[in-house]
């Protein structure tokens, strides 16, 4: 493919006639993408990112459907690497929006001058390592392909989104729209039959919106959710001073937390206060806004265990108290798995919604949807006709982008192939027979830029380390890969996280294999692992 090559302006880049070569190729221009372009370009290397969207956000370029937004505290989840750019942003409200936190990441863009070396319309369709010359070809549906020393799929962990094998899509006479995917132009929902299947945190933001212009609205609830009140609020000046100045401090906070959130667990066991001491914690937490309720409430809330039912009962009993037919409210309480063993949905008055005369909740656990008709929904019991169906019906998560791109190692293994049984990685960023390939959509859960950025930093660096140090080559040698695996497996089967069938686990997607995809340690730990790592030159690697 490439004939001669000669030296092009940027420094570390190459081209050909028909190939051009980075010192890195970044796929993906969300939250993670952008930063590794930044700090990659930082290091003086010539770096290409990818982008298959027409602009930059990932998922808060994509998922536009009406109600999306932060449940972590919006200060909290910009890039922390600029003052300037602390002090410059205005976080509108506590909880922002997908429309503010797409201008966010587009100033951000701007601010940094980024979009130079980013390439939008490019789907990816293939990265296969090319041993001889220890390079990664990136090849595009549209365009020519690459090659680079490094490559650096930062592609999300919830971007590929999941629609069920359903009989009969195709005949639906109506509109059909993913959550994940929600046309730029909106979709008119005014006085029209919308059916939502799903009720996770997409399903139950979206639901409490469109309800408010539907004509009517089936809701097709297989799992009922725990879900908390959001409480958001816009920030007021005085407030926004508050926050620009106690930066250090905030990020200090999340810097200390398992998930990389602010809220710090109460130490005490709610086991050990009296049953009134416990209730007014549960109430107090229970009008605070976000996690705090979730995340600053007695440790062993969030334990498998006695305390975990306490405060689920709780949480239910909250539920039947906002949902007037009692039968309706049974059916909105969560039976059959622990309190935060899946992501708490937070909503601003999301269980109202049943209490509208034109919305109806659809069990369909008991009798399931059999297929998509030409005019609705059929479940084992009823057709519901329909105008237009929404699928908030999730990711195939963490695997599922990687999987997207036929990605070829050494030997032709392909990565679906090897995490065909679940994810073989160590520390969820490197996978033996991969070389100088680097997941960090694996590795982060919680308050995604808060865990993003240290892991990010983490990849840059290394990259560094190995090119100062005379190193072209850098991959996980099998003996940590299989400790770390284990370890995943092993421990993260105990924690709560993992009790559930979610997309955690892989278990929502059907013939998955069902592992913990992402580390199970808290995000310090996770941090001190990999800053020991490099410290003791990088153990568990083989540097070539
Ligand atoms: O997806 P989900 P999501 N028949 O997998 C149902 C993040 N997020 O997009 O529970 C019928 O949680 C499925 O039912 P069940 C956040 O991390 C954050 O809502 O499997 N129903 C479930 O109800 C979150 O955890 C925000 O029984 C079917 C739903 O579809 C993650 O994204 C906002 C079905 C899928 O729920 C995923 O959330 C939104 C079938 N065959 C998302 N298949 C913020 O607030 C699936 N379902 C920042």
């Amino acid at each position: 493919m490439a004939n001669q090559t000669q030296q092009s302006p940027i420094v570390g880049k190459e081209t050909s006639d028909d190939v051009e070569h980075f010192d890195a190729i970044v796929i993906g221009a969300g939250v993670t993408g952008l930063y590794a372009l930044y700090r990659l370009r930082e290091l003086g290397l010539s770096v290409m990112s990818l982008e298959h969207a027409s602009g930059v956000g990932g998922t808060w370029f994509w998922s536009r459907y009406p109600g999306a937004r932060f449940d972590s505290e919006s200060y909290t989840y910009g890039y922390s690497f600029s003052e300037e750019l602390l002090q410059e942003w205005d976080w509108k409200e506590h909880y922002s929006g997908q429309p503010e936190n797409e201008r966010y990441l587009n100033y951000v863009a701007d601010k940094f001058d980024l979009r130079r070396d980013i390439r939008f319309n490019s789907h990816v369709t293939s990265a296969v390592y090319d041993e001889d010359r220890g390079v990664w070809t990136v090849n595009l549906e549209d365009g020519q392909p690459m090659t680079a020393q490094f490559f650096i799929p930062a592609v999300g962990s919830l971007s590929a989104g999941y629609i069920p094998d359903f009989e009969g899509i195709d005949s639906f006479k109506g509109d059909v729209c993913h959550t994940s995917r929600w046309p730029a132009k909106g979709m008119d929902l005014a006085g029209k039959r919308v059916g939502v299947i799903g009720t996770g945190a997409s399903g139950v933001q979206l639901i409490t919106e469109i309800a408010k212009v539907v004509g009517h609205l089936t809701v097709f609830q297989r799992t009922a959710n725990y879900c908390a009140p959001l409480r958001n609020g816009s920030i007021d000046a005085e407030t926004q001073k508050e926050i620009k100045a106690s930066y250090p401090e905030i990020f200090r906070k999340c810097s200390e937390t398992a998930g990389s959130f602010i809220h710090q667990f109460d130490p005490r066991s709610a086991l050990e206060v009296s049953p009134e001491e416990r209730l007014e914690q549960y109430e107090t937490l229970w009008k605070e806004s976000g996690f705090k309720k979730w995340l600053s409430n007695f440790h062993d809330v969030m334990l498998p265990g006695e305390a975990n039912e306490d405060y689920a009962e709780f949480v239910r009993n909250k539920i039947r108290e906002r949902v007037n037919d009692p039968v309706v409210a049974e059916m909105l309480v969560p039976k059959d798995h622990m309190f935060g063993s899946k992501r708490l949905p937070c909503e601003s008055g999301y269980y109202e919604v049943y209490n509208q005369d034109n919305v109806l909740l659809v069990d369909v656990k008991n009798a399931p949807i059999e297929r998509i008709t030409p005019t609705g929904v059929k479940t084992s019991d009823k057709d519901y006709e329909l105008d237009v169906v929404i699928f908030a019906t999730g990711y195939d998560a963490v695997t599922g982008p990687l999987n997207l791109i036929h990605i070829e190692g050494e030997g032709g293994l392909t990565l679906k192939e090897k995490f065909a049984g679940g994810p073989k990685t160590y520390l969820g960023i490197a996978t033996v027979g991969f070389p100088n390939m680097f997941t960090i959509n694996a590795a982060s859960v919680g308050n995604f830029v808060r865990s993003a950025e240290p892991l990010v930093e983490w990849v840059t660096e290394t990259i560094r380390y190995v090119r100062d140090n005379g190193f072209t080559r850098i991959a996980a040698t099998p003996e940590a890969e299989d400790e770390w695996t284990k370890h995943v497996n092993e421990d993260g089967a105990k924690i709560l996280r993992s009790k559930a069938d979610s997309w955690f686990v892989g278990a929502n997607i059907p013939g998955k294999a069902r592992a913990l995809l992402n580390a199970p340690d808290p995000a310090p730990v996770m941090r001190a692992k990999r800053l020991e790592v490099a410290a003791n030159g990088y153990t568990g690697f083989d540097l070539q």
